[in-house]
């Protein structure tokens, strides 16, 4: 076994201070914590928002918020849920386990982390207190279409812009990080087609957070200068145009989702291995096709604009390409499948919730191609359609996704095992509770109900389809009740859980649970993507003998 030398490096006088933790944590692991801690904070918020909007909605005629209140909590509900939740969800579980899987002592660059970090908690503060703003915060969705987000008056917009800028240089410095990182500090004998599909999909996030969140950034400060400037970008009386903007927001808004599925589908490829006790199914295929993901989104942006007027040639080029999206991720659930093919599959939390991902993405995914079809989307273009399809994607493929990554990785992180029953009650109420909420918002789209409406009168089949929704999300709030029940009751009393309770593959298992703040003291040389099996045949061969 081939150790590796680590020497610590002489730290400089002024990070030893006591104020100075506080800039450049003790424990590299503590960034990785603090962003998966706030990240749940912020969820627990939009959460919150969510079922606001959700009880305004559950009868006809209801007066639980106003018109205003109502496109305030749907911005910053979308805003915080893709900004202040999933994504420095994927940040805090990539600062924490990247470094732990590809055997190296921390991120490449811990203080620019920090930094990061610091921006992204600063971000979160300004977007919710933006809601104190005179006038109020944006009402203009997560997507701040001109002119609703060049005309609104106040300054609640602006902070909303300034939030989004904030996040905006915070994820550009942890996708620069986590390039280098990944790049650069991988231990012996890991090469590119040994290193742990998470790993490779955090890589591919990166780059592709590099490509494309400059656009958004462009256009919010395009949209400042138009609202503080006096400038008409997107005011057509001025000569501007207000498709500029949705050309801007989309080739960023598009890629986006896939910023944030990739990791996912990087979790699901731990974890479907290790709990059907087979090797991935092509792993190459795997690893490659987030590449091509990747690629081929930024190529599609304008299929969310099938209804704008563009030429048809243009609808008909963005709808083969979207469609053309399909065949990469197509080829994941097929290898995802492969994998449990005769597997010895073991049912735990963290197996449920990626089984969740696999049945409710695949759904998001075939109804994306449906709208992919520009006459289709012409018919269900912003109505509740489009709102149950995103959820399916995004919160079934981010959400289950995150959470069984969570759950798998929960005894690594604190050191003990959560309750296996409390674990799959979660993953029930998560289960049935999301397809009570979003099955029915399908049905109401395809009824003509259109999304971002606050209110509707009596009558059709609206209500009853509109309360069961509102049932589901209660349920999945149940749910997420009891995941925090489940920590905190384990936090103490939890079974210990050893170097490596679930009998996995990657290196993260080979060290102490939690890890030390060096996180290895030694690292096993990599002859292949799943050392510790290695190990672990290696130590049976020499007992056999
Ligand atoms: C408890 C689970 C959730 C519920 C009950 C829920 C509910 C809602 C509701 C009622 C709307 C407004 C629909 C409309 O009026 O058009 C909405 C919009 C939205 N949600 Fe969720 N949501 C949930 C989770 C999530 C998650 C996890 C994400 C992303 C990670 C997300 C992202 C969005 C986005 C981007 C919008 C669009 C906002 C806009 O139209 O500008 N939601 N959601
Ligand atoms: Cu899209």
């Amino acid at each position: 076994m081939a150790a590796r030398a680590e020497s610590t490096p002489a730290v400089p006088a002024w990070q030893r201070g006591r104020g100075a933790s506080w800039v450049r944590p003790a424990r590299p692991q503590a960034d990785g914590l603090v962003y998966i801690v706030s990240s749940g904070v912020f969820f627990a918020a939009a959460g919150v928002m969510a079922l606001l909007m959700r009880t305004q909605l559950a009868t006809a005629n209801a007066e639980v918020v106003t018109r205003e209140s109502y496109n305030e909590l749907l911005t910053v509900h979308g805003s915080a849920m893709v900004f202040l939740f999933a994504m420095p969800l994927i940040a805090g579980l990539g600062n924490y386990l990247v470094p732990l899987m590809i055997g190296a002592r921390d991120m490449a660059f811990p203080r620019l982390n920090a930094l990061s970090l610091w921006l992204y908690l600063f971000s979160g503060v300004v977007m919710m207190l933006s809601f104190l703003a005179e006038g109020g915060t944006a009402q203009a969705g997560w997507t701040a279409y001109p002119p609703l987000s060049s005309q609104q008056a106040g300054n609640g917009m602006d902070l909303w812009i300034l939030s989004l800028h904030l996040i905006g240089v915070s994820s550009l410095l942890g996708a620069i990080n986590f390039i280098v990182t990944i790049h650069n500090l991988r231990a012996p004998g890991m090469t590119w087609t040994r290193m742990p599909l998470f790993v490779w999909s955090m890589d591919v996030f990166a780059w592709l957070l590099l490509a494309v969140l400059p656009t958004l950034s462009a256009g919010l400060t395009l949209l400042l200068l138009d609202r503080q400037a006096g400038t008409h970008f997107f005011d057509p009386t001025g000569g501007g145009s207000p498709l500029l903007w949705q050309h801007a927001f989309w080739f960023f808004g598009h890629p986006e989702v896939y910023v944030l599925i990739l990791p996912a589908m990087g979790i699901i490829s731990e974890v479907l291995p290790v709990f059907a006790r087979k090797p991935i199914f092509g792993y190459k295929a795997i690893a490659f096709s987030s590449v091509a993901i990747a690629f081929f989104s930024m190529l599609v942006w304008a299929h969310h604009m099938f209804t704008v007027g563009l030429p048809n040639v243009l609808n008909v080029y963005f709808m083969i390409a979207s469609m053309i999206i399909a065949v990469p991720t197509g080829m994941k659930i097929f290898n995802w499948l492969a994998t449990l093919w005769r597997g010895n599959l073991h049912f735990d939390a963290p197996m449920l919730y990626a089984l969740g991902f696999l049945s409710i993405f695949t759904v998001g995914g075939l109804t994306g191609i449906f709208l992919a079809a520009f006459p289709v989307d012409w018919q269900l273009h912003d109505s509740y359609f489009v709102v149950a399809h995103f959820h399916y994607t995004i919160f079934g493929g981010v959400v289950f996704g995150l959470l069984a990554g969570l759950h798998y990785w929960w005894p690594k992180l604190y050191g003990r095992l959560l309750d296996e029953r409390l674990g799959k009650a979660s993953f029930w109420l998560m289960f049935a509770g999301f397809h009570l909420t979003f099955l029915p918002q399908h049905f109401l789209g395809l009824l003509g109900m259109p999304r971002r409406i606050y209110t509707y009168g009596e009558g059709g089949l609206w209500e009853g389809y509109n309360m069961a929704s509102t049932i589901g999300s209660y349920v999945m709030g149940l749910g997420v009740l009891v995941i925090l029940v489940n920590m905190a009751k384990t936090s103490r009393t939890g079974r210990r859980a050893g170097n490596d309770p679930w009998q996995a593959n990657t290196l993260e298992w080979y060290t102490t649970s939690p890890p030390p703040e060096h996180n290895f003291d030694s690292v096993p040389y990599v002859a292949s993507p799943r050392p510790l099996y290695d190990l672990r045949r290696r130590l049976k061969e020499s007992d056999a003998v």
